[in-house]
C-alpha cells in the first residue's frame, strides 16, 4: 500500500491522487497535521509527499509519476509513442509551472477568495479548535501567501496574461469534453492530470468557480470526474494528439516557451528578474530556478527523440519553440 501526504487545497496532491487512483494503486491518503509531519522525510518541503509500499518517502509529482511508471507496467499514463509521449508531457509541464499561477493567482489576489480559502485552509490542517483558532490561523497563512504573489509573478499587472491564457486552454476542454474526455487516446495521460491539478482549484475557490461555471459547464463537471478515473477501460493510444491537445500547444507555445526562454536568458545573464510579451500583454518576475531545469529536462527529451519523431513533434508543437529546444 502506498501513502499520499497530501491537502485537498494543493493542486499537485489532486494530481497525484487522480494519478493513484486512475492506475489501480492502493493507496491511503493523509492530510492535515500528518501531511505536516510528513514533510521531514523529504529534502524539499513541498507536497504532495508519496511514501511507497516499502517505506521510503518521495516527492515532486513529475519524478513520482514517472517513478510509478517505472514501478508498474499497467494502466500506464505515458502514450508509448515516443512523440506522443514528449507533447504529452510538454503540456503537463506547463499545466504545473505555468498554469500553477491561475490556482495561485485567482486564490490570492481578490479579498473574497483569500478569505474563503485562507479559512478553509487552515481548517483542513486543524480539523477542530474552533471556528476562532481556525480563523487565527487562516489570517497568519494569508498574509504568508499574499506576500509571496510577487515572488511568483502572481500580480494584478501580470494577471491579464495569466487569464487570458488559463481562458484558451479551458475554451480548447470546453469544445473538445462532450466529444472526447481524453487529450492522446481513450485513455488519460500525465497531461490530464497536471491540467486537473490545477484546475480542481479553479472549481472550488469562490471566483474562479463562477467564472469557470459561466464559461466553461462542461470543462467544470470533467474536472470533477477527472478526480476519479478508476474505472476507465481504454486500451488505446491514437497517433495523433486530439484537436484539444493540439490547441493547448499552442498556447504553451504563445506564451511558456517565451516565460522559459526570458528565465533561462535572465539566469544566463545574471539578472533577477525576466519579462516578456505574449498575447497582447506583458509580464514579469523574478527568475525561477526550478524552471530552468524544467527546460532543461525538455531539452534532454527532445533530444532523444529520433529524427523523424523530432519532426512529428514540431509540427504539432509549433516553431515558438524551434531555437529553445533544438
Ligand atoms: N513541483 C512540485 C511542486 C509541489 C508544490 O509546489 N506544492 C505546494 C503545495 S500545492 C507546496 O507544498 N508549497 C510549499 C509552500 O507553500 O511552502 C510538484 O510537482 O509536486
Amino acid at each position: 500500500m502506498y501513502t499520499l501526504y497530501g491537502a485537498i487545497a494543493s493542486p499537485y496532491s489532486i494530481k497525484m491522487r487522480a494519478i493513484l487512483r486512475y492506475r489501480r494503486l492502493p493507496f491511503v491518503w493523509k492530510d492535515g497535521e500528518e501531511t505536516l509531519a510528513a514533510l521531514a522525510n523529504v529534502r524539499t518541503p513541498v507536497i504532495p509527499v508519496l511514501q511507497t509500499p516499502a517505506g521510503k518517502f518521495a516527492n515532486d509529482s513529475t519524478p513520482l509519476l514517472y517513478m510509478l511508471e517505472d514501478t508498474h507496467k499497467d494502466r500506464s499514463i505515458v502514450p508509448p509513442d515516443p512523440a506522443m509521449a514528449f507533447v504529452a508531457h510538454l503540456i503537463e509541464d506547463f499545466a504545473d509551472e505555468w498554469l500553477t499561477k491561475a490556482m495561485f493567482g485567482y486564490r490570492w489576489l481578490e479579498q473574497i477568495d483569500q478569505n474563503v480559502m485562507s479559512n478553509w485552509l487552515a481548517f483542513d490542517r486543524m480539523k477542530s479548535g474552533g471556528a476562532e483558532a481556525i480563523q487565527a490561523e487562516a489570517s497568519k497563512f494569508r498574509d504568508r501567501q499574499v506576500g509571496r504573489m510577487p515572488l511568483v509573478g502572481c500580480t494584478h499587472a501580470n494577471f491579464a496574461l495569466i487569464e487570458a491564457s488559463t481562458k484558451a486552454v479551458l475554451a480548447a476542454l470546453e469544445e473538445q469534453v462532450t466529444k472526447r474526455f481524453f487529450l492522446f487516446g481513450n485513455r488519460p495521460s500525465l497531461a490530464e492530470f497536471g491540467i486537473l491539478g490545477q484546475f480542481s482549484q479553479l472549481a472550488v475557490d469562490p471566483t474562479p468557480l463562477a467564472m469557470i461555471r459561466e464559461e466553461f459547464p462542461y470543462t467544470a463537471r470533467w474536472l470533477a470526474h477527472a478526480e476519479d478515473w478508476s474505472g476507465v477501460e481504454g486500451k488505446d493510444w491514437d497517433e495523433t494528439p486530439s484537436d484539444a491537445a493540439l490547441a493547448i500547444l499552442g498556447v504553451a507555445e504563445e506564451v511558456y516557451a517565451p516565460f522559459l526562454a526570458a528565465n533561462a536568458a535572465a539566469i544566463k545573464e545574471g539578472a533577477d528578474t525576466l519579462s516578456f510579451s505574449a498575447l497582447g500583454h506583458s509580464f514579469s518576475q523574478p527568475v525561477f530556478k526550478y524552471q530552468a531545469k524544467c527546460l532543461a529536462d525538455l531539452r534532454t527529451r527532445y533530444a532523444a527523440l529520433t529524427e523523424t519523431n523530432r519532426a512529428r513533434v514540431e509540427c504539432w508543437i509549433g516553431t515558438g519553440w524551434n531555437k529553445l529546444l533544438g
